[in-house]
């Protein structure tokens, strides 16, 4: 039976009402961002919806994610409220860290979120932490840290392999190859060929997914973390795939080709792929598609008016969420 049949039409409508959300709330900020409005940085996810709803498919609210400066799409999928998120990132009291931590700082622990982090690789130390908690409270939890080819370099990712390989930890290590941190093409800055051939060198397998693939993501996530949640152990996902905006937005992108960005919008883009897919298959139709494409459409539009309505955090809110506070 082929992974779409099996998934059936609620669980493959909710992955494309996922990925239609991300790609919308991206290219919404994309031109408010423009307005000025929006402080601190903002980096778009907006090509790589795939990753984080192939993967978050599999999770509940007891596992755990790290996610990158690149955070947004991880964080909806895995369930933070859309609306405060977009609060968040206009720095409003209302957002989901009230206004204190913008788009690099979205963390949300009831859903597992442990935050977006503009510290590159640091998400790798966290989900260890996590992970080893969950196999030591037998929660049946797994942790999942998404990480750049950029911070594949880093020790800190090393370490991170290293420890969680040593303690048989459910990890899944997920490497967004998107072909540049910053402005340096990953074929300059990694030393193999593939970022998942590091993978012998911690003890654990290493697989290679074509991230423009919803499907293939999906299932090469689900066996991962199927082996996980079993007592197997990490494994290194390396989902290759692009960005559709700069590496941060005002980014001038004058190293990128000339017509890559719409190259790769036009063939290979994961929301029209898997649009086909579902529908030659007769799991879909585009009806049902474009219905959910308006309803996110609306959403975003009230997220957007409701953060610009909302208020501001006060000098009181400084000296609030400085400290957790146990009952
Ligand atoms: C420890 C650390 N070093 C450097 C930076 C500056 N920096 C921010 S994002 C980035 C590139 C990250 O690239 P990658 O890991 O491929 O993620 P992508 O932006 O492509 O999603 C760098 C170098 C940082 N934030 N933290
Ligand atoms: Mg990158």
């Amino acid at each position: 039976m082929s992974v779409s049949a099996q998934l059936g039409k609620d669980k493959l409508l909710e992955a494309y009402r996922m990925m239609r959300t991300i790609r919308e709330f991206e290219e919404r900020l994309h031109v408010e961002f423009a307005t000025g409005e929006i402080p601190g940085f903002v980096h778009l996810y907006a090509g790589e919806e795939a990753s984080a709803v192939g993967t978050m498919l599999h999770l509940n609210d007891a596992d755990y994610v790290a996610t990158t400066h690149r955070g947004h799409g991880h964080c909806i999928a895995k369930g933070v409220d859309v609306r405060g998120m977009m609060a968040e990132i206009y720095g409003r009291k209302t957002g989901v860290c009230h206004g204190k931590g913008g788009s690099m700082h979205i963390a949300d622990l009831s859903k597992g979120m442990l935050g977006a982090n503009g510290i590159v690789g640091a998400g790798g130390p966290l989900v260890c932490g996590a992970a080893l908690a969950a196999k030591q409270k037998k929660t049946g939890g797994v942790g999942v840290c998404f990480f750049g080819d950029g911070a594949s370099n880093q020790g800190v990712i090393f370490e991170s392999m290293n420890l969680a390989s040593v303690w048989r930890l459910p990890v899944i290590f997920v490497a967004e190859n998107n072909g540049y941190a910053e402005a340096t093409s990953s074929t300059y800055s990694v030393a193999t060929d593939n970022i998942a051939d590091r993978a012998s060198g911690f003890g654990m397998p290493g697989v290679i997914v074509d991230g423009f693939d919803f499907f293939a993501v999906h299932e090469a996530l689900g066996e991962a973390i199927e082996r996980a949640r079993g007592g197997g152990g990490p494994t290194l996902v390396e989902v290759k795939f692009s960005r559709y905006f700069g590496h941060f937005e005002g980014d001038a992108q004058t190293y990128r080709a000339p017509g890559e960005v719409q190259k790769l919008r036009d063939e290979k883009d994961c929301l029209k792929r898997f649009e086909e897919r579902v529908v030659r298959a007769e799991m879909a139709t585009s009806d049902d598609l474009r219905g959910i494409d308006a309803k996110v459409k609306t959403l975003i539009d009230a997220a957007v008016s409701e953060a610009k309505a909302a208020p501001m955090p006060t000098a009181e809110d400084l000296l609030t969420d400085v400290y957790v506070s146990y009952p």
